[in-house]
């Protein structure tokens, strides 16, 4: 039987990746989203079995690579997805209608977070990135949805629960707005050092057109370098990619010029999910042989590197 390359699923027991049929290795930080975890479901909003995420998070952990985590939540009140622009913060805060209602998926995200545990029984450390692209207005709790006052008092509440009643101790936060212009853009959620480790872009390359993508990353990447020096903080390129990688040379032409020397900890590139919606190359596609030369260069570190950089 022919393996199927794009859209394939994992049948809960491998240790499976694009990556890893392309180049021969995997890669160093692997993205996961709890989106659903909130309601109590089985699996997220992506179908993705809750068990075999955490199965999988361990499994990294242990061969030495970093997982991070991001919530595409349901909007709380009218159970509608997180791309709703319904300004419903102040009904989740403390005193608000539906605060309760919130705590109880905070508990279910605690015991998730609690759960995750490596051969010893010892937390396995996590970035957790939620509330992400905060700056857009294409999810509740973001832009014009949400003023930067609530959107603050969401994320402190968020972390002081998870912290303080549930003792999560695992995790490393990450704050992401979407491509920002200034430091101030960048700034105006930021709910402050004690509620954020790890400093985070989000940014895609929507077209193909160069001086649509990298000019507005590299002044991203500046502004995330200059804040994240100034407070000692990490900073990461935490979301980007090309959907279906129409260009051949991607990532030796697009993708490395604007990130090398950048600085950032790591880039996660978004998912393969179906044949018109994927990021990385499969074995054929037309970046593949592209992608092998920037799996070659020498700062751009795989799960073996990362784990050799370890010893
Ligand atoms: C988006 C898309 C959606 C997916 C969501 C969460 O960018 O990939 O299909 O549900 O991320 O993974």
């Amino acid at each position: 039987m022919m393996l199927r390359t794009v859209w394939w699923k994992n049948n809960g027991n491998e240790f499976r990746s694009d990556i890893y049929d392309v180049c021969g290795d995997y890669p160093a930080v692997f993205g996961w989203d709890v989106g659903h975890l909130e309601l109590g479901k089985t699996m997220n909003l992506d179908s993705v079995k809750f068990d075999f995420m955490k199965k999988m998070i361990s499994k990294i952990h242990e061969r030495g690579g970093l997982n991070t985590i991001s919530w595409h939540l349901n909007e709380p009140i009218t159970g509608q997805s997180s791309w709703t622009q319904n300004s419903i913060v102040e009904h989740i805060l403390p005193k608000g209608s539906h605060h309760q209602v919130y705590r109880g998926w905070l508990k279910n995200l605690a015991n998730f977070f609690l759960s995750l545990r490596d051969a010893e029984g010892e937390l396995v450390p996590v970035v957790f990135r939620p509330y992400h692209e905060m700056n857009g207005s294409w999810f509740w709790w973001g832009g014009k949805n949400c003023t930067p006052h609530q959107f603050k008092a969401l994320w402190r509440m968020t972390t002081d629960v998870l912290r303080n009643e549930y003792n999560v101790s695992n995790l490393l936060l990450a704050y992401s707005p979407n491509s920002v212009v200034n430091k101030e853009e960048f700034m105006l959620r930021y709910p402050g050092d004690e509620y954020v480790d790890v400093l985070g872009i989000d940014i895609y390359d929507r077209t193909g057109n160069e001086n649509r993508f990298v000019k507005p990353l590299l002044i991203s990447l500046e502004i995330l370098k200059d804040i994240a020096h100034e407070k000692g903080k990490l900073f990461a390129l935490t979301e980007t990619g090309r959907d279906q990688v129409p260009e051949a040379n991607w990532w030796t032409r697009i993708l490395y010029p604007a990130i090398k020397n950048s600085g950032i900890s790591w880039v996660l590139l978004w998912r393969n999910a179906w044949p018109s919606h994927y990021y990385v190359p499969y074995p054929g596609q037309i970046s593949e042989k592209d992608f092998i030369e920037f799996y070659k260069k020498p700062d751009v570190l795989f799960l073996t590197d990362l784990v050799k950089l370890n010893k």
